[in-house]
């Protein structure tokens, strides 16, 4: 057994866990005891960790594995008795989320800053997920961070550096160490669920072809055993799949912007049939249809109307839940099949809690997530089989899908507004501002819109009861739109304002419109209650989605 060491360490300011863990630059990981300090917290928050077993992986950006060594000898030191770690160091977050449940270890730590670009000047991320495989609550987070405020050692040992490359067993200072094939549980799990022998009759029809780009992240390993390993998919279906350090120099976030080679294939002369990207540690997605861009809320609404084409979710849904930004095409959907409907802040971890109460089994978000309680993260390769089982039960392409979805239910118009790089102050106030003035708004003109009701949302759990406020400011107007602000709680470097707007359609010839042109009322009514371009000293948006 190796030598414990006690390290002296002094606590830095700013490690509270944002929207999804801790994210912030390489260059501030890796300053002296950084990443030690955040991971020694996390212990000290497990409290007694003698005999508890972690899983450890990342989406294998710039200073993955070498924070895994860092982590590995720490949990060592600590009296952790086993490590399961992804080969190479990999574990995409669903598959995370996977193993921290089909292994019943007592949590896992993983390591990305989701779609934020990797490398040494660019993003590193910590997130903890809980023995349900879910991110760990808010209450959890705040012990962690509390312990980062008081922190003044850590627990190490010294070791050689574990051979992350070969599966199977080894030992590191007393603890036991398997090293496993971060895709096959994942595999199994999906096959469970999906209709495999029928997407592949659709994979390896010649008339049939779909693109998955991997966009030089995690998910590569992930799509091309499933998608051309195991349903016979054209070699050559997964682009981008060998992941990266630097993914590419790309922003590894699945968007009409960043998933350029996938949007260019969808467009081109001779357009796919099906396209989807995911991001960078493989929990997001975005899904195409033939030239047809298929909007996230949208997509969660479909996925839960043909839920019964999938043989894991024939038995009906116990019930859905989206973020409260997320358009609300997916409460018309729960309406008709008679389920629930929660609506929860902006973050995964509000949806933990409904799973582990068997409240709901899909839910979703604007930001291209979509899941269901198999695991307890969103999930985008699950996302895409859900997609391509759902397409060759109703035989209809994706388009086709999503049209005849709009006539059933209506249409939700959807769209996000970033204003990125703000001065935090800045934006700091005029969500204070808003949120101040919020009671007086209703009755107010705003354009040409008259405000009906606005609030600042506040969240409360129904399984523990636990509040959470201050999560958005909501404007209602008259002609039934809505506007919603916040600050974003991913980003590494100033401030990112997201205005959110949505707006619902019955009139069959109103349903196939320009989203920008048929939101642009609101959005203008929104941005002058909120006085946004004095704020901001912007005139547009840096991104639209
Ligand atoms: C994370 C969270 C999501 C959230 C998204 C955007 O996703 O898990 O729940 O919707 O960030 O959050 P924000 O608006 O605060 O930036 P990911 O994929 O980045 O882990």
């Amino acid at each position: 057994m190796s030598m414990i060491k006690t390290i002296e360490t002094t606590p830095y300011a700013g490690q509270k866990p944002g929207t999804s863990g801790l994210r912030k630059k390489v260059t501030e990981f890796t300053r002296v005891h950084y990443l030690e300090n955040f991971v020694q917290a996390i212990f000290n928050m497990l409290g007694d960790c003698q005999g508890k077993r972690l899983a450890v992986g990342g989406d294998g950006r710039y200073y993955n594995r070498q924070a895994i060594q860092i982590i590995a000898r720490m949990a060592a030191a600590n009296g952790f008795s086993k490590l399961l770690i992804g080969r190479d160091g990999i574990l995409s977050t669903p598959a995370m989320s996977c193993i921290i449940r089909k292994y019943g270890t007592d949590g896992g730590i993983i390591l990305s800053a989701s779609h934020n670009p990797g490398g040494p000047d660019a993003d590193f991320g910590v997130k903890f997920n809980g023995a349900n495989g879910g991110p760990a609550p808010e209450a959890v987070t705040e012990k962690i961070y509390r312990h980062t405020l008081t922190i003044d050692k850590y627990l190490t040992i010294e070791a050689d550096e574990i051979d992350l490359e070969r599966i199977g067993r080894s030992e590191l200072g007393g603890m036991e160490i398997e090293i496993i094939d971060p895709v096959a549980d994942y595999a199994d799990l999906m096959a469970s669920i999906f209709d495999f022998e029928k997407i592949s009759q659709l994979l390896t029809n010649r008339r049939f072809h779909m693109c998955f780009d991997a966009m030089h992240a995690v998910t590569g390993p992930y799509a091309r055993t499933i998608l051309e390993e195991q349903l016979g998919a054209e070699p050559g279906t997964v682009i981008n799949g060998a992941p990266s350090e630097s993914f590419g120099g790309i922003h590894p976030d699945p968007n009409l912007v960043h998933a350029r080679e996938l949007v260019e294939r969808m467009n081109g002369d001779a357009p796919l049939a099906f396209g989807a990207a995911s991001d960078g540690d493989g929990d997001r997605n975005m899904v195409l249809g033939s030239g047809f861009y298929i909007n996230p809320c949208d997509s969660l609404a479909v996925l839960a109307a043909n839920a019964g084409l999938v043989p894991k979710y024939q038995e009906g849904l116990a019930g859905v839940a989206r973020s409260m930004p997320t358009s609300r095409a997916l409460d018309r959907v729960a309406r008709v099949l008679e389920i629930p409907c929660y609506e929860t802040p902006v973050g995964w971890k509000y949806f933990g809690n409904l799973m582990d109460a068997d409240k709901i089994t899909i839910c979703g978000e604007e930001s291209f997530g979509t899941g269901s309680s198999h695991v307890r993260e969103k999930d985008g390769l699950w996302a895409v089989l859900f997609w391509l089982n759902i397409i060759v039960k109703s035989r209809k392409p994706a388009r086709s899908i999503v049209r005849e979805h709009w006539s059933q239910f209506g249409r939700d118009y959807f769209t996000r507004h970033d204003y990125e790089g703000l001065d935090a102050g800045r934006a700091g106030e005029m969500i204070s501002r808003l949120r101040e003035g919020v009671s007086g708004l209703p009755g107010r003109q705003a354009g040409e819109l008259s405000i009906q009701a606005a609030d600042d949302f506040t969240y409360t759990d129904p399984v523990d009861g636990s509040v959470s406020e201050e999560q958005g400011v909501r404007i209602f107007f008259n002609d039934g739109s809505r506007a919603v602000f916040r600050l974003s709680g991913t980003g590494t470097s100033n401030a990112t304002l997201r205005l959110y707007c949505d707006k619902y359609e019955t009139d069959p010839a109103l349903l196939g419109l320009d989203t920008q042109r048929m939101l642009a009322q609101s959005l203008q009514a929104a941005g002058e209650v909120s006085n946004m371009a004095e704020f901001t000293g912007r005139t547009a948006p840096d991104v639209i989605t």
